[in-house]
């Protein structure tokens, strides 16, 4: 079968991202098809230039890549579904070969995603094992659709359940959800990533490639939709094999800085330990930057991160209330918190810390309270995010509901923002626009640009008194 895989992800803020879980599910496609990436991300008329591809190419399937739901403005104010949708509309016009959708975006709420875009196939989380039984299922060769684990599709009377079905024979169908069993990969047994297909301008403009040392995450933080995608069982890829791709990756193209985009970076800690000490024997010398978890952050961590080339790391800390965070189960307190932070600064290792303000059941007096601590514990960086429920996408009323106490939030943030002139509030972009990225880009700082704004801005470690809301 000829196979197109569309990453139609468009977002560019903070940066544009490398498509790494298509890539993996293109590497491990069975053998004997031909398979083309189409990127979207930069195409300045997206919708004409779909069209002409498919056009041109005449596919047998599409798979379609769904990152985000949400935009990347943290603000709750819009959703990429629009573009999702209009994505949609042009492959239906186009052709009526079968269609797949899958990614972290889709896999947040497949069903109702099913239910709005009507892909005639969805792959909910790890998309690899699924996608490649669904090929076989389509090129005739074995298997039945309700053998996929995972896999969600419409049944309709004439749709036999192997053999490729054109989507012209749709129907009034019934939402067919095959359950999810022992779903999850061994990661050393999957084929890694190639970015031979992406395009050049992720490593021109940005320069930033991604990589995963293992997948799942077994903590159960109230809100977290990362074990649906990932599972909750931590699979870890052997530290030679991390190190063979992070190695071949920058061989094959010329990146920059990497990001590690495992769920937490030190959970385990042995693990993060054993890829640490595995860069440093074989020279691995790319500066990159991880998620880290201010539980399990111990000090021979920090030192192998710094001789391992961390640049910097990203800690959801999430709240500065203790009562907040228990109620999110975090299973951490701001004394984690602070003792990383005094870790990662004996070490030299720029923190930039996430907050999420306004989650289920907190007050103003207790975003108060986290804008305090955050000014208190002054970290190298600190992101502040009204809290968003993915469900408001689905959902005006929620979404209205939730949005007037964000505009709350969002008031006493543009107060303050005058004294804190180097944190970043997407929702009023301040630290976070396009422009200033731009500035930064082509003044040859690389990596995640939190990483350069205090620099930028001059570095201001004054303390700071948070205006009462
Ligand atoms: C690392 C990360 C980041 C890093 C990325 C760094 C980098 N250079 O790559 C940074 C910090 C920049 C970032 C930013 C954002 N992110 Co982010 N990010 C992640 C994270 C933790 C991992 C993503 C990743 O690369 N995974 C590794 C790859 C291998 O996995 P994968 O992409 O999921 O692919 C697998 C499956 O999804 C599936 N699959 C993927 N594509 C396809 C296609 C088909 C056809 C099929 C069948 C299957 C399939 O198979 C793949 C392999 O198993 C996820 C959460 C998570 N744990 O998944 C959030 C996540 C993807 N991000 C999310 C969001 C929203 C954003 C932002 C919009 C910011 C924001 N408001 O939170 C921006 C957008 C940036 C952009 N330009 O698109 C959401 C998206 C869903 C949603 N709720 O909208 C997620 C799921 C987190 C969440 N909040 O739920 N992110
Ligand atoms: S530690 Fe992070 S990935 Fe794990 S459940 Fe909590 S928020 Fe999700």
């Amino acid at each position: 079968m000829k196979i197109a895989f569309v990453t139609a992800n468009r977002e560019t803020l903070p940066d544009p991202v490398v498509p790494l879980g298509l890539l993996y599910v293109m590497a491990n496609t069975p053998p004997g098809h031909e398979l083309v990436l189409w990127d979207l991300c930069f195409e300045a008329e997206p919708y004409a230039h779909l069209q002409q591809r498919i056009s041109a190419f005449g596919p047998d399937l599409i798979a379609v890549g769904m990152r985000n739901i949400q935009c990347n403005d943290y603000s709750g104010h819009g959703t990429t579904l629009a573009h999702y949708e209009r994505v949609f509309e042009v492959i239906r016009a186009t052709t009526s070969v079968p269609v797949v959708l899958g990614g972290g975006g889709f896999s947040v709420m497949p069903e109702e995603l099913m239910r709005r875009f009507s892909p005639d196939y969805g792959i909910c989380g790890e998309g690899e094992r699924a996608f490649s039984e669904l090929v076989n299922v389509l090129a005739g060769n074995q298997g039945s659709l309700d053998q996929i684990a995972n896999l969600h599709y419409f049944r309709r009377s004439e749709q036999p359940d192997s053999g490729p079905v054109a989507s012209s024979a749709r129907a009034p169908a019934q939402l067919t959800v095959v359950p999810a069993r022992g779903v999850f990969q061994n990661l050393d047994a999957l084929r890694p990533p190639s970015r031979a297909a992406l395009d050049a301008r992720y490593y021109l403009d940005v320069g930033i490639d991604a990589v995963q040392t293992k997948r799942g995450c077994s903590l159960r933080c109230d809100y977290c939709t990362y074990p649906t995608i990932e599972g909750r069982i931590s699979r870890q890829r052997r530290p030679e094999q991390v190190v063979d791709e992070l190695l071949a990756a920058r061989e094959e193209r010329a990146a920059t800085h990497f990001f590690i985009v495992d769920s937490v970076f030190n959970l385990p800690a042995a693990h993060a330990k054993a890829v640490c000490r595995e860069m440093i024997r074989r020279g691995f010398d790319t500066p990159w930057t991880c998620y880290v978890n201010p539980m399990s952050y111990d000090a021979e961590l920090a030192q192998l991160m710094v001789e391992a080339g961390c640049a910097g790391m990203e800690v959801g800390s999430d709240s500065g209330v203790d009562e907040v965070l228990a109620r999110l189960q975090k299973g951490f307190t701001t004394e984690h918190i602070r003792a990383l932070h005094q870790r990662a600064s004996a070490a030299g290792i720029p923190d930039c810390h996430s907050f999420i303000l306004g989650t289920p059941g907190e007050t103003l007096d207790d975003v108060r309270r986290t804008l305090e601590f955050c000014a208190d514990l002054d970290p190298f960086a600190a992101i502040m995010m009204p809290w968003t429920d993915d469900r408001e996408a689905l959902d005006p009323e929620l979404a209205k509901e939730h949005r007037a106490f964000r505009r709350r939030i969002e008031e006493s943030l543009r107060e303050m923002q005058r004294d804190l002139p180097h944190w970043i509030v997407p929702a009023l972009a301040l630290n976070f626009d396009p422009a200033l990225f731009r500035m930064l880009r082509r003044g040859g700082y690389t990596g995640p640009l939190w990483q350069h704004i205090r620099r930028a801005r001059g570095r201001t470690r004054r303390r700071r008194r948070v205006p009462s809301l």
